[in-house]
C-alpha cells in the first residue's frame, strides 16, 4: 500500500513541478520584479506563521552576492520524521508537494497560504537550488534540491540547543526576467511586517552593497502609524489605539490625525495588505463617522453634520485584523468579504473611540476642528464645482478649449497627451495621429496639491482642465469607467523644470484619481536629449551615459550629434518618431508599487516640513534626477 500512494505521490510532485515551471504567473503572479520578491515573501511568510503560532521572534533575510536568499528564522524547524501517507519525510513534502503548507489546523491564524501562498515547493519548483536546515529534537537536518528535485536525502548534521529553520535559495535564471532582488523592496515588506507583528525583529542583510537594516516594534502598529505620519505635523502625540479578541477574530486599530488634507488608511488581514478595502474598513468607516457626528451634536460645538470622507481628512489609520479563515475577494483578490467582521469593527471602533473622546476631551477639540474645517471646504468646493459646472453648459460642451481631442472614442484605443509649453503642443498636434492622440498644452507649474486644499484644487485651471478632459472627475466622485483614455501620457522638457512638472503632475494623479494610477494608465514619455547622424542614418539617443557608449561603438568621425534643449527644439517628425509612433518610442509606465512608499516620498517631496526633504534631497542625490515615482 505504502509503496503504491509513494509512486502515485511521486507521479504527482513531478507533475506538479512541471506545471509550475511551464506557467510560474499562475503561482506567483509574473515572472518579473514582482513574481521574483515574492519568491521571498513566500519562504518568510512561513516563518512569520511560526510567530503568529507563538513560536518564533527571530527572522532573518540576507541577499548574497549571486543573488541567492537565506531566510532564517527561529521556530519549531519544519518537520523531518517520515510522513506515512506519502512514505517520504515531512520535509521533503512541504519542499515538493504543491498547497502543502503542514499546517492545517485551522485553530491558528497564517499568511501562508493567504494571498498568494502557494507555499515553499513553489519557491523550489523554481529555483536553481534550495538548501534547507532544520533544527529540531536538538539535532541538525539537511538537504538539498535542484531544480525542484532532492539531490540528497535528509542527512543529520550534528547536534543543537535551538530550533528553527534556514533556507537558501537561487532562482531560476531561466524563469525570471532578472533575478537582481531589489533591497528597497524587500526591506520594506519586512519593515511592515515587523509592525504587524509586535515585538518580532527581522533583519534586512545585503551583502552586494553592504548594507543592513533591522526592525523590532514593541509598539507594533502604534509605531506604524508614527511612522506613516513621521513627516508631517500630527494633532495629538500618541496615536489613538484599542485592541479586542472577539471569539477567534482579533483586531487592532491605531489612528492619528495630521494637518494634511490626505486620508492614509491601511488594512491588514492576517498581515496581507487588503489593498481593496472590505468589511472591516467599511466597518471602521461608519463608527468613526457615527462617534464624531453624535460626539459633535453631544456637545453641541455645531450643527453640520458631516460626512465620512469630512471625518478622514488628515488621519492616517492601521487596521490589522487577524482571523483563522479569511474570504478574499475584488479583482486583485485584495478585499475582506468576511460579512461579520463589519459588525465586529464597527462595534469596537464605536466602544473605544467614544471612550476615548470622553477621557480626552482636548485631543477631541483639535480633531472636532479639524473635521469641520474640512466639512466647510468641502461644501465651498461643491458651490465652486457647480459653478465650474455651468460655466461650461452655458460655454457649450464641456470640453477645455485648449484640448486637441482625438476622433476616436473607444477610450482603449485613446491615448492623452499631456504636455508642457503651447508651442511644444503645437509641434505635437501636428505630429499626432488625430485618430487616435489628443493633445492638452498644459502651461508653466501647475498647483502643488499637496499644499492646497480641495477648494483651491477645483478652481485652480490647468487642473479643472485636466478634470474635464480625463472625464473622471476626483476623489470619492472619480470613476474610471468615465475616463476617456486608457493611455495617460506625461510629455515634459527632459530638465530639471520638466521634471518639477512631471512630479507636481504625477502627486495630482497619485492623490486624486489613485485608481488612474493603479491601473496602470498614467505613462511618461522619455524624450531624447541627443539625435545623431551617421551615415545618413538618424539614431536618438536617451541621455548622456548613452551618448558617450554610442560615440565609442562609431568613433567621432562624420557624425552629427544635435542636442536637444527642450520638447520645442524638435520638429513634428522628430516628436513623430521619438514620442508618439508606438513602434518606436519610449513610454515608462507608473506604477505605485508601493503605496506607503510612494506617500512618503510625495510628503517629503512636496509637504509642509522643509528638514526632511533636504534630507531626502542630499541622500538620494545621485538618484534623484530620474527619481521614479
Ligand atoms: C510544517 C509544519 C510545522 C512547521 C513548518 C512546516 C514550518 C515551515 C517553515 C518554513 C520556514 N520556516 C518554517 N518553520 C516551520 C509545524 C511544526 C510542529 O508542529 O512542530
Amino acid at each position: 500500500m505504502i509503496q503504491n500512494s509513494y509512486k502515485a505521490q511521486n507521479i504527482q510532485v513531478l507533475k506538479d513541478l512541471e506545471a509550475v515551471k511551464k506557467r510560474p504567473a499562475m503561482y506567483i503572479g509574473d515572472t518579473g520584479v514582482r513574481g521574483l520578491h515574492h519568491l521571498v515573501y513566500e519562504v518568510v511568510d512561513n516563518s512569520i506563521d511560526e510567530a503568529l503560532a507563538g513560536f518564533c521572534n527571530y527572522i532573518s533575510v540576507t541577499i548574497h552576492k549571486d543573488n541567492s536568499i537565506t531566510v532564517i528564522d527561529n521556530g519549531r524547524g519544519i518537520p523531518v520524521d517520515i510522513h506515512e501517507k506519502e512514505g517520504k519525510s515531512a520535509l521533503e513534502v512541504v519542499m515538493t508537494v504543491l498547497h502543502a503548507g503542514g499546517k492545517f489546523d485551522k485553530q491558528t491564524y497564517r499568511v501562508s497560504g493567504g494571498l498568494h501562498g502557494v507555499g515553499i515547493s513553489v519557491v523550489n519548483a523554481l529555483s536553481e537550488f534550495i538548501e534547507v536546515e532544520v533544527k529540531r529534537d536538538n539535532k541538525i537536518y539537511s538537504q538539498k534540491y535542484e531544480f525542484g528535485k532532492p539531490v540528497t536525502s535528509v542527512e543529520e548534521k550534528g547536534n543543537c540547543e535551538d530550533s528553527g529553520t534556514k533556507i537558501k535559495f537561487l532562482p531560476d535564471k531561466e524563469i525570471f526576467e532578472s533575478i537582481d532582488f531589489q533591497f528597497d523592496i524587500l526591506s520594506n515588506r519586512l519593515r511592515e511586517l515587523a509592525f504587524l507583528n509586535k515585538n518580532l525583529k527581522i533583519e534586512i542583510k545585503d551583502e552586494r552593497i553592504e548594507k543592513e537594516k533591522s526592525f523590532l516594534y514593541e509598539g507594533g502598529i502604534k509605531s506604524f502609524v508614527k511612522y506613516l505620519n513621521k513627516n508631517k505635523t500630527s494633532l495629538h502625540v500618541k496615536p489613538v489605539f484599542f485592541e479586542k479578541k472577539q471569539g477567534d477574530t482579533y483586531i487592532e486599530v491605531a489612528m492619528q490625525y495630521n494637518s494634511s488634507y490626505m486620508e492614509n488608511i491601511l488594512t491588514f488581514v492576517n498581515n496581507i495588505n487588503t489593498i481593496e478595502g472590505g468589511t472591516h474598513l467599511s466597518g471602521f468607516k461608519t463608527a468613526l463617522t457615527r462617534v464624531i457626528n453624535d460626539y459633535i451634536k453631544k456637545s453641541k460645538i455645531s450643527d453640520l453634520s458631516l460626512g465620512g470622507a469630512d471625518t478622514r481628512e488628515g488621519l492616517s489609520a492601521v487596521i490589522s485584523i487577524k482571523i483563522p479563515e479569511p474570504q478574499f475577494e475584488g479583482q486583485t483578490k485584495t478585499k475582506l468579504g468576511n460579512s461579520k467582521v463589519k459588525g465586529i469593527v464597527d462595534s469596537i471602533v464605536t466602544d473605544n473611540l467614544k471612550t476615548f473622546f470622553e477621557e480626552n476631551p482636548a485631543i477631541a477639540k483639535n480633531i472636532i476642528q479639524k473635521v469641520i474645517t474640512a466639512a466647510k471646504a468641502r461644501e465651498a468646493a461643491r458651490k465652486a464645482r457647480e459653478l465650474t459646472r455651468r460655466k461650461s453648459v452655458l460655454e457649450s460642451g464641456s470640453l477645455p478649449g485648449k484640448l486637441a481631442d482625438c476622433q476616436e472614442k473607444d477610450p482603449t484605443k485613446c491615448e492623452l497627451f499631456i504636455v508642457e509649453g503651447d508651442s511644444a503642443a503645437g509641434t505635437g498636434i501636428s505630429a499626432r495621429d488625430r485618430k487616435f492622440q489628443a493633445i492638452l498644452p498644459i502651461r508653466g507649474k501647475i498647483l502643488n496639491v499637496e499644499k492646497a486644499r480641495i477648494d483651491k484644487i477645483f478652481s485652480n485651471n490647468e487642473i479643472s482642465t485636466l478634470i474635464s478632459t480625463t472625464g473622471t472627475s476626483i476623489n470619492d466622485e472619480f470613476d474610471i469607467s468615465k475616463l476617456r483614455y486608457h493611455k495617460v501620457i506625461v510629455l515634459t522638457d527632459a530638465d530639471s523644470d520638466g521634471n518639477h512638472i512631471s512630479t507636481l503632475l504625477l502627486t495630482f494623479f497619485y492623490r486624486y484619481m489613485k485608481e488612474l494610477v493603479d491601473k496602470g494608465y498614467l505613462y511618461i514619455a522619455q524624450p531624447p536629449l541627443y539625435k545623431i547622424i551617421k551615415d545618413k542614418k538618424t539614431y536618438y539617443i536617451r541621455d548622456d551615459a548613452a551618448l558617450k557608449e554610442k560615440l565609442e561603438e562609431f568613433g567621432d568621425k562624420n557624425i552629427v550629434v544635435q542636442r536637444f534643449k527642450g520638447l520645442g527644439e524638435m520638429d513634428s517628425d522628430e516628436l513623430a518618431e521619438t514620442v508618439m509612433n508606438s513602434d518606436k518610442r519610449i513610454l515608462k509606465r507608473v506604477t505605485v508599487e508601493d503605496a506607503m512608499q510612494a506617500d512618503q516620498i510625495f510628503t517629503i517631496l512636496m509637504g509642509e516640513q522643509v528638514g526632511p526633504r533636504k534630507e531626502f534631497i542630499f541622500s538620494h542625490a545621485k538618484e534623484v534626477q530620474n527619481l521614479d515615482i
